[in-house]
C-alpha cells in the first residue's frame, strides 16, 4: 500500500516536473512522460509510425517530443521549421545517435549515411561526391551506364511476355549493377548466383529492420535475444562478405593513372594521406579496409533498394491510373518514337511523366521519416531550445501530406506539377524535399532520378503494363522499414503492338 502510495507520488512529481521544465525553459511541449518508460504508453502501437507523428500534430503542434528511456526525440512536421533543422542550421543538427541496428549495418557508424558528425562523415561523404563527379560525362556517363541496364532489363522482359510476374528480382538486378559499375566499374552477368544472394540479403535486412526492435528504443534490451537483430546481424555478415570478396579482387587492378570508380576513389585517397606526413595523417586511419567496405555498403544498400522500390512504387500507380499511363506513351511516341532511346534531353518534353515521378516521390517518399537527426551542439528551432544529442526526426510525411500546403494531398496527381497549360514543370509547394535537403542530403539524388526517368521511359516504350489476368491491383498501403516498401505484386508484360510494328518495319527496310 505504501509503496503504491510513493510510487504514484514519485510518478506525479515527474509528470510536473516535466510539464513545468517543459513549458518554463521554452522546450518544445512533450508528450507526457512516467518514470523508466517514459512516453512509451502514450505513443501509439499499430498504425505507420509517420502517419501517427503526423495525427499527434493536432493535439501537438507542429514540433513535438517525447522521451525514451533518456533520450529526448523532437518530432518535426512542417516545412518552415524542417528547412530551418535541415538548411539553415543544417550543420548544428547534422549528428547521428547510436542505434543497435544501424550500428549493425554501419559497422558501428562507418561509412555515410549512419556516421555520425564528424571528420569519418565529412570524408567519406566528399569522396562519395568525388566519386559521382565521375560519371557527368564521357565513356563515364550515368546515362550510357543506365540506358545499358534498362535495355537488359526490357529484353529480359520481352522474353516474358504476356505473363503476370513480380518485377522486383530483375529490377533490383538492374540496379545493382549500375551501382556495381560506380563502385568498381565492374557488372555482374544476369544469372551470376551472387547478384541473386544480394538482392535476398537486402530483402532480408530490410525486413528484419520493419520489426519492432525494442532494443532500438532502449539499448538497454540489448542483452535480451531478438530473432530480428539476429536476422540483420547474419545478413549483414554474408551481404559484406559478398562485397568484401569482389572489392579484394578489384582492388588488384588499381592504377593511380586511371581513376574510374569509388574504389579507385578511396585507395587514391589512403595512398595520398599515407604520403603525407609519414601516415601521422588523421585521414589515413578513417581509409581502412573495413571503413571503405562500409562505405561501398552503404552506397549499395542506398543505391538498390531506394530507386527499385520508387520504379516499384511508379508501375503500381500506373496500374491504378491505366489512361495516365496511355498519355504518358502518347507522349513517348510522339517525341521519341521507337527507333531510338529515351535519353535524358526528353526531360523537357516528356512533362507528365516526370510530373508523375515527382508525385510518386512526394505521396510515397522513400524515406518518409529520412533517418533521424542529432543535434551537435545546443541549438534552437524557433524560439524553442534544443539540447545537444536531441534526435531529431523531421517527419517528411507530414510534408508531403500537408493540408494546408497541397491540395487533396491524399489524391495522386501529377498534374499539381504541372502549370495550367500542361506544358511546363513547376515546384508548387515549399513543403517537398524527397532526398532531404542540406548537409545531410541524399549523396545519389542525381543518379536516382536519371534511373527513375529513363527506366521507366524505356518500361512505357516497349510494354504495355498491365493488371495481371487474376485482376489483383497492388495494394498502396506501403511496408515502412529503412524504406517505405510496396507490398509484392504482379503486373502483366506485354510488348506494344505499335513497337513490335516498328520493329518489324525496320528489319525489312
Ligand atoms: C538497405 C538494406 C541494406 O542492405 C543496406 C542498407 C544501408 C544503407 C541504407 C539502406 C539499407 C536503406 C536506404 C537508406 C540507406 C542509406 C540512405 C538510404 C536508409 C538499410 C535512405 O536514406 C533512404
Amino acid at each position: 500500500m505504501w509503496v503504491l502510495l510513493v510510487l504514484s507520488l514519485l510518478t506525479l512529481a515527474y509528470l510536473f516536473w516535466h510539464k513545468t521544465k517543459g513549458s518554463g525553459a521554452k522546450h518544445p511541449k512533450s508528450l507526457p512522460c512516467l518514470p523508466l518508460v517514459g512516453s512509451l504508453p502514450f505513443l501509439p502501437r499499430h498504425g505507420h509510425q509517420h502517419v501517427n507523428f503526423f495525427k499527434l500534430q493536432e493535439k501537438y503542434g507542429p514540433i513535438y517530443s517525447f522521451r525514451l528511456g533518456s533520450k529526448t526525440t523532437v518530432i518535426i512536421g512542417n516545412h518552415q521549421l524542417a528547412r530551418e533543422v535541415l538548411l539553415k542550421k543544417g550543420k548544428e543538427f547534422s549528428g547521428r545517435s547510436k542505434v543497435v541496428t544501424l550500428d549493425i549495418l554501419s559497422d558501428n557508424q562507418k561509412g555515410i549515411a549512419f556516421a555520425d558528425h564528424g571528420a569519418l562523415w565529412q570524408l567519406h561523404r566528399k569522396l562519395a561526391l568525388n566519386t559521382f563527379a565521375l560519371f557527368k560525362d564521357g565513356n563515364l556517363k550515368l546515362e550510357k551506364i543506365i540506358n545499358k541496364e534498362a535495355a537488359v532489363l526490357c529484353d529480359y522482359l520481352a522474353t516474358r511476355h504476356g505473363e503476370s510476374i513480380d518485377l522486383a528480382e530483375h529490377l533490383s538486378l538492374a540496379v545493382t549493377n549500375i551501382i556495381c559499375f560506380i563502385c568498381f566499374n565492374f557488372s555482374f552477368k544476369n544469372d551470376d548466383p551472387a547478384l541473386k544472394a544480394l538482392h535476398n540479403l537486402n530483402f532480408g535486412i530490410l525486413e528484419a529492420l520493419s520489426q519492432e526492435i525494442w532494443s532500438d528504443r532502449f539499448p538497454g534490451m540489448k542483452i535480451f535475444p531478438s530473432k530480428a537483430v539476429e536476422k540483420i546481424k547474419s545478413c549483414v555478415r554474408m551481404r559484406n562478405e559478398l562485397l568484401r570478396e569482389i572489392l579484394e579482387k578489384r582492388k588488384e587492378s588499381f592504377t593511380s593513372d586511371s581513376i574510374t570508380n569509388m574504389l579507385d576513389v578511396l585507395i587514391q585517397a589512403k595512398m595520398n594521406a599515407d604520403n603525407n606526413n609519414a601516415g601521422l595523417d588523421q585521414d589515413s586511419k578513417l581509409l581502412s579496409d573495413r571503413h571503405m567496405l562500409a562505405t561501398i555498403v552503404d552506397i549499395f544498400g542506398a543505391g538498390v533498394e531506394t530507386t527499385a522500390s520508387v520504379i516499384k512504387w511508379i508501375v503500381a500507380f500506373l496500374l491504378h491510373h491505366p489512361l495516365l499511363k496511355k498519355r504518358i506513351q502518347d507522349d513517348i511516341d510522339q517525341n521519341i518514337g521507337f527507333n531510338r532511346e529515351p535519353a535524358l534531353s526528353d526531360r523537357n518534353c516528356l512533362v507528365l511523366l516526370e510530373a508523375t515521378i515527382r508525385e510518386v516521390l512526394r505521396i510515397r517518399p522513400v524515406s518518409p521519416m529520412l533517418i533521424p537527426h542529432k543535434t551537435v551542439v545546443d541549438s534552437s528551432i524557433g524560439n524553442l531550445i534544443i539540447d545537444k544529442d536531441t534526435d531529431v526526426v523531421v517527419n517528411l510525411w507530414a510534408l508531403h501530406h500537408s493540408e494546408e500546403e497541397w491540395h487533396r494531398p491524399d489524391l495522386f496527381m501529377p498534374e499539381r506539377f504541372l502549370d495550367p497549360t500542361g506544358t511546363q514543370l513547376i515546384s508548387p509547394s515549399l513543403s517537398y524535399l524527397p532526398f532531404g535537403a542540406g548537409p545531410r542530403s541524399c549523396v545519389g539524388e542525381m543518379l536516382a532520378r536519371q534511373e527513375l526517368f529513363l527506366f521507366t521511359a524505356l518500361l512505357l516504350q516497349r510494354f504495355d503494363l498491365e493488371i495481371p489476368d487474376d485482376g489483383k491491383l497492388p495494394s498502396l498501403e506501403g511496408n515502412p522499414s529503412l524504406v517505405l516498401q510496396i507490398d509484392p505484386f504482379k503486373v502483366k508484360i506485354k510488348v506494344r503492338q505499335a513497337w513490335k510494328e516498328a520493329q518489324a518495319e525496320e528489319s525489312t527496310s
